[in-house]
């Protein structure tokens, strides 16, 4: 990289006067933010040829996701290349400030939620150490909406994010695969085995976009993100069909193709939306697999796949790239020649699966009918995947149909794919040790007692550098004052943090970061929403999408219990309290839009109510995103993870907070489990059912809130605001959050836990009021996060699933 400022700011220059011969003082925002974009590629390209004679070849892990969260990237290569300082004070001498080049860059909604955002994390952690480790998925054209609030509703607007091109990803059309769909399959017989041939097939085009991953303190070591996007086999249109003048005819088919990477998850209401999910499935797992095959028989000279399981690992992240077995099948048996034992080992060996959600409805299912007609060699190979690992339950568990039934993949007319995925990977994993249990007792516990050698738990982890290092710099040079900065590349060293916990000096500049913190957060919100937030306040956070799973509700009725306190008695409120939600609602799921409606007649009811508006504030973030993100987490003093114990896999929000050094109001859910044995009872706020609890409660058809409402004056005065007067004439519009308590029995017991949160909010409340002692359990829950880092995570899955090598990381010895 550059050795100085000066040098830099001379490889700078020169850049913009090369992009359209224009000075600093002509060029706009865009044209500084592209010279730098230009300048470090160029950088990038270097290092990559380099390396590329320097590197031992080690295994190859791919990771497969239907999603990736990868943020903005500018900022984080400027912090992996360790060149931020040097370029933000180059650019400074030219007039330039880093930060408005920063706002430039789009943020890629490539995802939904957790699963993206892991992607994207372990993408980091696995540059960072080492491995080649690279990630395939889709370019979709359009990312997931943008959320925009009209009146207190969501309004989901296209996300354009390719609008201005995306400077760093690299178009490689030589390196395209074709991927077929329908069409026919006709067998023969030669020498004794059949061939299968597909015929009369729909070709489309597999063109791979990549985007440069980088690691941090190590140029050396750079990855790919590959990113397919769909296009024609045969030229850009029909112009026979154009030049006839049926221009919308010749285009049609065009569109119809390129829809396969137009957006991520499509409705999926309709069996058009449901096609077209399956296309996007087989599309980037049948592209990613075939481009994987092709340069490895380009890098191993012999050409043949028999030791491909010892070299390739693929990863699937959710049982959205499952036809990675089918697929990998097909390449062996009917392109490679293999015999189907020999194919099926390389298989399972090769594939290993995470497991994000036991949520019934998020398992995914096809109906045979399309996937028989949309991929007619894929389904034989399931069909024959499924007859024999029933043909061998069956000598195993003769007596026992149940097993055999839950364990089926092709049942009640449908394909099953998290059965497809278990029995044909070598590793399952769940995300957190709960979760892990939860799918050996329940959600899986007939492939448990079939594959227990399989199961293993992984709990997930962040990238400290994006959430800590770049997204809070003040907290960030603190702590390497404090401690050193070998923290940056080893998480684990924040523990040495602890020697500050009586240090009133540290503590109070501790206090002091998160204040500036929320003052930046405050100035995003008045520049964008227009909406004032007082700093001083408490800030009480929980953004993540909205579900009732994640009982946005529960919150929202505490706040209305604060208002309804603060209301009969003006003394109840201790401090000023601001409470910030955001998250996006999934466009037809119209329970979870009605909560977003709630949280802003709650907000506007408090703010003109001016009993209480001096000491209460509520607030929707809009639009929330990675980039959002950076700013919320570092601002946050509550980090509200209040999830139905057993529901909420893991959770990687909490762990963000936590590193930011945000108290932890939560239940024994997912990972906050995991925070509460890091931190202890003393510095982790739990309460609530557990899991045991909810699961018993469930096997008993469930409990009945009515108890709850009777039992208590506070539970019943909320809920029946709910559909009272109390927010204008909106009860009607509400009644559907009623109901979901009140006539559909509470299933994610919001009523059964109001009290406890109540009282452990209340304590917090008052906790605040000591700030040293606050300061202290802020202290102690980032010193104890090290164990959160997605460094940690990936070397758990390089050691026990992939079986790859990293890289250990050099300590100077104290
Ligand atoms: O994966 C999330 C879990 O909810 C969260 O607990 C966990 O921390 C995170 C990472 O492991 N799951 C998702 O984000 N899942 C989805 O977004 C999803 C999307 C489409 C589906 C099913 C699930 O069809």
């Amino acid at each position: 990289m550059f050795s100085d400022k000066d040098s830099f700011k001379q490889a700078y220059l020169t850049k913009l006067i090369e992009g359209d011969g224009i000075t600093p003082e002509d060029a706009s925002l865009w044209d500084k933010f592209s010279a730098l974009v230009i300048l470090l590629k160029d950088q990038m390209s270097q290092y990559r040829a380099n390396n590329r004679n320097s590197m031992s070849p080690g295994k190859q892990v791919y990771y497969f996701s239907m999603e990736f969260l990868i943020g903005k990237l500018l900022h984080n290569y400027l912090v992996n290349f360790q060149i931020e300082d040097l370029v933000r004070e180059g650019l400074s001498e030219l007039n330039i400030n880093l930060d408005d080049l920063l706002e430039q860059e789009a943020d890629p909604g490539l995802g939904n939620g957790g699963l993206g955002r892991l992607a994207a994390c372990f993408l980091d952690s696995m540059a960072f150490l080492g491995i080649e480790g690279h990630g395939n998925g889709i370019r979709y054209e359009y990312g997931l909406f943008e959320q925009k609030i009209v009146g207190g509703n969501q309004v989901e607007v296209a996300d354009s994010w390719l609008k201005n091109g995306y400077p760093w990803e690299m178009r490689k059309p030589n390196k395209a695969i074709i991927v077929k769909f329908k069409g026919n399959i006709r067998t023969a017989q030669t020498n004794g085995r059949i061939t299968f041939y597909h015929e009369n097939y729909e070709s489309v085009l597999a063109v791979p976009y990549d985007v440069p991953i980088v690691s941090y303190n190590n140029p050396l070591y750079i990855n790919n993100l590959r990113l397919w996007r769909a296009e024609t086999t045969c030229g850009e249109l029909d112009l026979a069909c154009f030049n006839r003048g049926e221009f919308n005819r010749a285009t049609s088919y065009k569109s119809e193709v390129e829809s396969i990477s137009y957006i991520l998850y499509p409705d999926d209401s309709s069996r058009a939306g449901r096609e077209l999910r399956l296309k996007q499935e087989y599309f980037s797992v049948a592209a990613g697999l075939g481009s994987i095959v092709r340069s490895y028989k380009k890098k191993n000279e012999l050409g043949s796949l028999h030791d491909f399981s010892r070299r390739v690992s693929v990863h699937i992240n959710d049982t959205h790239p499952v036809l990675c077995i089918p697929e990998l099948m097909r390449i062996l048996i009917d392109e490679e020649g293999m015999g189907w034992d020999e194919a099926w080992n390389i298989t399972v060996n090769t594939l290993s699966f995470t497991n994000h959600t036991i949520m019934p409805e998020a398992m995914e299912k096809w109906s045979i009918d399309l996937v028989k007609s949309l991929l007619p060699r894929i389904y034989l190979i399931i069909e024959e995947i499924d007859r024999r690992f029933k043909e061998d339950l069956t000598r195993r568990f003769l007596d026992d149909e149940e097993v055999i039934r839950n364990t089926q993949i092709l049942k009640d007319g449908y394909v099953w794919m998290a059965n497809l995925a278990i029995i044909g990977s070598s590793s399952v994993n769940g995300v957190a040790k709960l979760h892990t249990e939860i799918l050996k007792k329940e959600v899986f516990k007939d492939f448990y007692r079939i594959f227990g050698y399989k199961f293993n738990n992984k709990t997930n982890g962040i990238n400290h550098r994006r959430f800590l290092l770049a997204a809070n710099p003040k907290l960030s040079n603190l702590i390497t004052e404090g401690i050193g900065p070998i923290w940056k590349e080893d998480a684990g060293e924040l523990k040495k943090l602890h020697v500050f916990k009586d240090d009133s000096s540290f503590l109070e500049q501790l206090a002091i970061v998160k204040y500036e913190n929320k003052c930046r957060l405050a100035e995003k919100v008045k520049a964008k929403q227009g909406i004032i937030l007082d700093p001083l306040s408490i800030f009480d956070v929980q953004v993540k999408r909205i579900h009732a799973y994640k009982r946005q509700l529960l919150n929202v009725l505490k706040i209305m219990h604060l208002y309804n306190q603060a209301l009969k008695d003006p003394g109840s409120l201790t401090g000023s309290q601001t409470f910030i939600f955001g998250g996006k609602a999934a466009p037809g799921y119209h329970y979870a839009k009605t909560v977003i409606k709630l949280i802003h007649a709650l907000s506007q009811k408090i703010e003109h109510d001016p009993q209480v508006n001096q000491k209460l504030k509520v607030v929707f973030i809009e639009n929330f995103n990675v980039t959002q993100a950076e700013f919320i987490y570092p601002a946050a003093n509550i980090s509200e993870q209040i999830s139905t114990a057993s529901k909420e896999a893991s959770g990687t929000g909490n762990m963000k907070f936590m590193m930011n050094g945000a108290l932890t109001l939560g239940t024994l859910d997912g990972a906050n489990v995991e925070i509460n044995d890091a931190v202890g009872d003393d510095n982790s706020f739990i309460f609530g059912l557990t899991a045991e609890q909810v699961l018993n409660f469930n096997r008993h058809g469930g409990y009945t809130p009515w108890d709850e409402y009777h039992a208590n004056s506070d539970v019943q005065k909320c809920v029946d605001q709910l559909s009272s007067e109390f927010f204008d004439n909106m009860g009607e519009e509400f009644r559907v959050l009623y109901d979901s308590l009140m006539i559909y029995n509470d299933e994610f017991f919001v009523l059964k836990d109001f009290c406890p949160y109540i009282q452990m909010y209340e304590k917090l409340q008052k906790l605040y009021l000591n700030q040293e002692k606050w300061n202290r359990i802020s202290l102690v829950n980032i010193a104890e996060s090290g164990i959160f880092s997605s460094d940690r995570t990936i070397r758990e899955y390089a050691d026990r699933i992939w079986k790859s090598k990293y890289r250990t990381i050099n300590k100077p010895t104290s």
